[in-house]
């Protein structure tokens, strides 16, 4: 039976440095020339921690830790060429060496992975992020 469409489960990560969160400009048709964290699609029997540290290192090649869940939001884009629903869960981590530089691993998807300050976020940010941001939310530890 086709039960037509259906909200899927995206995980995303803020990889924060000091005051800094990477983001990438979108290239896939959802959500296209936005600035996004980096993430993806839940799969099957993965916990959210593992499904953010897989999609961290398949798109920019950074190992993280200290994974933590940080909140979901319910994102409906029926404005996409492509309608489609998320139940998005955020996650928070830091490199897991300091050092290490991003690398654009699918260029297809992504036009570069870039550090930014929280303070002055690049326009515009894909919607999930944007509305995130929007209600003040933010993604560092307090003290
Ligand atoms: P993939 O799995 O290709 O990384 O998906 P994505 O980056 O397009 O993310 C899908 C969920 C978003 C749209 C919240
Ligand atoms: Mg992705």
């Amino acid at each position: 039976m086709d039960t037509g469409p259906v909200p899927r489960v995206a995980v995303v990560a803020f990889v924060v440095k000091g005051e800094f969160v990477l983001l990438g400009k979108r290239l896939s048709s959802m959500g296209h020339s936005t600035f996004a964290l980096p993430g993806g699609h839940l799969e099957f029997g993965e916990s959210f921690e593992e499904c953010a540290a897989r999609e961290v290192k398949e798109e920019t090649g950074l190992d993280i830790e200290k994974i933590e869940f940080l909140t979901v939001t319910n994102n409906v884009f029926l404005d996409q060429p492509k309608p489609a629903h998320y139940v998005t869960v955020f996650m928070r981590s830091v490199l897991a060496d300091p050092t290490q530089v991003p690398k654009n691993i699918e260029p297809e998807k992504c036009e570069g992975w870039d550090w930014y300050d929280w303070k002055n976020l690049p326009n515009p940010l894909f919607a999930p992020l944007e509305k995130m941001v929007r209600s003040g939310f933010n993604p560092f530890p307090s003290e």
